[in-house]
Formats: C-alpha cells, structure tokens, sequence
C-alpha cells in the first residue's frame, strides 16, 4: 500500500482507493468500457479479472474499445465467460476471434488512427467508463500512463468516469517518455507539427481532474506479453532483400543514407526484418511506428537507431526484461504517442515513412490481405497497417511464398478479401525475392510479382491463369477470368490443398 499511496500524489485522492472487486461493480450491463492497452502492454488487469469474476456469477455483456489488442487479463478473462458484445478497433485473442467468427461478438475492424475520432463523434455510443492503467497520477490529477498509449488519452476526454489502476510492477521511469496530444476534430483541426520522430508536441500525462477519477484500484499484475518465434531462415532472406532494396534506394538519392523512418508491424517477420538491419552497414536510423518490439531494441544496443517514435512497447517477455533492466538508457531513444498520432496519416505522408507490414495473401497484382482467411474468417484485423500503407512514402508487405505446409499459396490470381488496394502497394517480399511494383502497370505487376515472389510449386499455375485471363480479356487493364478467380480458395476448402 505505501508504494501506490506514494504514486497517487493528489492525497486528496487517497480516499478513492478502493479493491478491484468494488470498481467492478461500477461496470454495469450494456455499458460502454473504454480501456487503455495496445498489444498486451499497460492493459488494465484487476479490474477486468473481477469484472469476470462478476460476470460469471450473473451474466451480462459490455461493449470493448481499447487502443488494439490487450493481454489476457481482458480480452481472454471476459471472453471466457462471454461478456463482450461489441469490440473494436483490433484484436488477436484465440477465444475473442472465435467468438467473432461465430457470431457471438459484433467486431469492428477499424485503421487505429481513426478510432478514437468515430468514438468521439458517438458512432460507438457514449463512453460510460474508462479503465486506464497508470504508474502515477499528479498533484492535478493528471495520469502517467504506462507501456503504452493507444486511445487512452481520448477515452478518458470521452467518459463520464474514470476508473484508475496503479500498477506497481510498473517502473516510474516511464514517466516522461509519452507525448500526449489530442487533435481537435474537423473544422479546428490544426496541423499536426511532427516533422521528426523525435518532436514532443503534447504534455507527458495524459490531462485528467481529481473529480473525473471516480476510484483508485492498486494493482501488481504485470504486463503479459508474448515471445516471438526463431527467426527463420525465410525470415533472414526477407529481411536481406528489403536491406538490399533500401540500400539501392539510398544510391540513386532517392533517400538520405540513414534512410527514411522505418515502420514495422507485428509479429515475428515484422521482428526478424527490424532485427536484420543490426547486421547492416546502416545506421543514424529513426523509426515512426506503431509498436516498438525486441528487433529496435538491437538497434539502439547496436547504436544504430538514434530514435523510435510508437504508441506502444510490444517486446517479448525477454525484451520486456531488458528493458525494464536498461530503461534510463532506452528511455533516451524512445517515445509513446496516441495511436491517432503515431499512425496520422498526415504526419506519416510528411515525413515519408518506410511502411514494412505483413500479408495473410497478396494477388498477382498487389492487391493485399491482411484480415480474413480465405476471405470470411476474422484473423487480426487491419490495425495500423492501413494507416501506414495508404501514407507512406515506400509501402511494402511481408509473406512467406506459402502457408500451411506449402497447401496454400500466399500468391493467389485474386485476393479473397482486399485491405490494402494495388494503388498502395510499391513491394511485396517472399522468401522467394522481392516485386517491386513501382512504375509498373498491372500486366507487367503480374508478372513480376509471379516471377519474384511466387513459390515455384506454384508458378506454373499462376502463369497459366494470367495467360489464359489475358486472352480471355483480350489483354484487358487487369486480366481475371471471374469464375475462376477465386477457385484456388474454393480448391483448397474443398480438398485442402490449392495444389
Ligand atoms: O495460422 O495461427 O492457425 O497457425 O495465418 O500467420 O504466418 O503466423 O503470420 O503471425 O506474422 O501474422 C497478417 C495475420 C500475419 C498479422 C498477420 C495463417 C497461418 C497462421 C498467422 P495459425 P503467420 P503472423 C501494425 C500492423 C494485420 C495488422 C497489421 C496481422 C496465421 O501480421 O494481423 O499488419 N496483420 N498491423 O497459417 C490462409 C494464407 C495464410 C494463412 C498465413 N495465405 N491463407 N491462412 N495464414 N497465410 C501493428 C498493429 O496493428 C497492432
């Protein structure tokens, strides 16, 4: 107790300090929850667990926005006993997902940066209560947030109340590494007046009164995030084509030799491309991201990356320990905005970002899938990868050449669900090498992404089809042959293999 009593330090606010089980009760059916978190990473965990434990005895739903995916704590605990009704704007829970796909949850799949905007003009309703993670809160009530920034900020504006964690396994030197600003809605909107990774333009709290927090719960529970996988010898290859294409960039001037600001998405090839610039002869990197993951912190060991600016720290377990080990020295390198600026397309065009994001598929003509398995079943969702890749000054996408065991080509003759269009696309990257797509028009697109990326099981086939497709269209601006398709995803359900 001593130590959240030092952390809250308005002592008027001491008063408030109540146990999990009694901000809980404040939560009441049908009521829309707004939390912090991105990833799993400064996520409210005491409330949502007894919040669960409530649940369990007398069912009821709530309505769930939160920055991005959050740990288990809250997305897994609430939907073990089915307490979400709606869900936005991102998630990647396994029981969460399947409650999506079958219907049980109304999801919707939202570019992070516009979230918080539709929140605040009510499409998602009135926000009844923000949950929101701190290490400290101020003298003013103000609250120092903690791993990460997502919409917190914009859902403790929005709500009517505000519940508090104060979660002691956090360090206080997160203090002063977030940039907390809130742009003004349409006609007010200002500029947004980030021209470097490394420009503060906001406060490092996030605003807030002592009569906004209704309570205080104190909490130790720490951070669960998730380990990445080896990297994979197909992961190396990715990375050295994309190295190699950047490189090449900076030869013909069309970038400074430090390059322009990198953005990498989630997950393990976002990671192994991040961590594959360490063996590079670049160097004086910046990076404007989303997620901040084990990868950049190489980079700042190797002195490489002078600065990252995110919305969230995502690193493995490990990572999250060497972090919290070196975070005097980290904290020099690293900062946390709202995901409305770290992912502002405005701010994204300006600076001519390098955006790297994974594909579930890609068609022969650049068109990408990054959502939805054989075009139906909810996998992520976009999260800021549309943000990046429709803004950024190089947009590049990640897969391996095949999934499942080689049953199913990632380069398919028409993607079964489009989230990022062939006008946003410059390269797509497999293990097999690297399409760039710049200056190229969809015929000639085709065959470059055939010839580059395509594994060679399926190759063939996919010249086949463009062959074919452009006959049957009399060489048309992008040949299909409509019927046929999609029959590589109908193939593969029925006989589970595209081969
Ligand atoms: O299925 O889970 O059953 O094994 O899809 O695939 O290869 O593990 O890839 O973990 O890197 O995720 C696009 C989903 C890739 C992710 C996606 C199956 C495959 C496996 C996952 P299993 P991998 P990753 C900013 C950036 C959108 C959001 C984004 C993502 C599962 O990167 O969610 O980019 N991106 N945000 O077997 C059928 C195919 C498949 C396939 C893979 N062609 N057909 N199944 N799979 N390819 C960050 C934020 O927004 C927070």
């Amino acid at each position: 107790m001593i130590d959240i009593l030092d952390r809250v330090r308005n002592k008027a606010l001491h008063a408030k300090i109540v146990s999990a089980q009694e901000a809980a009760e404040l939560i009441k059916p049908g009521m829309n929850v707004g939390t912090s978190g991105f990833t799993p990473s400064g996520y409210p965990k005491a409330v949502p667990l007894a919040l669960a434990e409530r649940m369990k005895e007398h069912p009821f739903k709530i309505n769930l926005y939160t920055g991005a995916s959050v740990g288990p704590e809250l997305d897994g605990a609430l939907c073990e006993v089915n307490g979400i009704d709606k869900r936005m704007p991102y998630q990647t829970n396994k029981l969460l997902r399947n409650l999506i796909n079958s219907g049980e949850i109304s999801y919707s799949d939202l570019h992070l940066s516009e979230s918080a905007q539709l929140l605040r003009y009510g499409f998602y309703g009135k926000l009844d209560v923000a949950i929101v993670e701190a290490c400290a809160i101020t003298e003013e009530g103000n609250i120092i947030p903690t791993t990460s920034m997502g919409n917190t900020a914009s859902f403790v504006q929005q709500a009517d109340m505000v519940i508090v964690e104060v979660n002691t396994s956090q360090p206080l030197d997160l203090e002063g590494m977030h940039d907390v600003y809130v742009p003004l809605d349409p006609p007010h909107r200002l500029p947004i007046p980030i021209v470097k990774a490394n420009d503060r333009i906001g406060t490092p709290y996030i605003p807030c009164t002592p009569d906004k927090i209704k309570c205080i719960v104190p909490c130790d529970i720490t951070d669960k995030t998730r380990p990445f996988g080896e990297i994979s010898e197909a992961d190396h290859k990715m990375s050295e084509y994309i190295i190699e294409l950047l490189q090449n960039e900076v030869k013909k001037g069309h970038m400074p030799k430090n390059l322009l600001p990198l953005q990498s998405g989630v997950g393990n090839v976002a990671n192994a491309v991040i961590s594959g610039f360490v063996d590079s002869d670049l160097k004086d990197l910046s990076v404007y991201t989303e997620v901040i993951q084990d990868g950049m912190f190489d980079l700042i060991d190797a002195g490489k990356l002078n600065f990252a600016s995110g919305t969230a720290l995502s690193p493995s377990p490990d990572g999250l320990k060497r972090f919290y080990e070196n975070i005097k020295e980290y904290r020099k390198h690293l900062l946390l905005r709202p995901q409305e600026i770290s992912n502002s397309p405005e701010v994204v065009r300006r600076i001519g970002v390098i955006a790297m994001n994974t594909a579930i598929e890609c068609d022969i003509y650049g068109n990408v899938n990054s959502t939805h398995i054989m075009g139906t079943k909810m996998m992520n969702g976009i999260g800021g990868s549309g943000d990046f890749a429709r803004n950024a000054y190089l947009t590049c996408f990640f897969t391996a050449s095949t999934a499942k065991n080689g049953l199913i080509s990632s380069i398919v003759p028409m993607c079964s669900h489009v989230d990022h269009t062939e006008h946003d696309v410059d390269i797509i990257v497999t293990e097999q090498g690297l399409a760039d797509l710049r200056g190229l028009a969809p015929r000639e697109r085709a065959r470059e992404v055939i010839n580059k990326c395509a594994h060679p099981d399926y190759k063939p086939m996919l010249m086949d089809y463009l062959e074919r497709a452009e006959a049957a269209t009399k060489h048309a601006q992008t040949p299909h042959i409509i019927k046929e398709a999609l029959s590589w995803h109908e193939k593969f359900m029925e006989t589970g293999s595209m081969k």
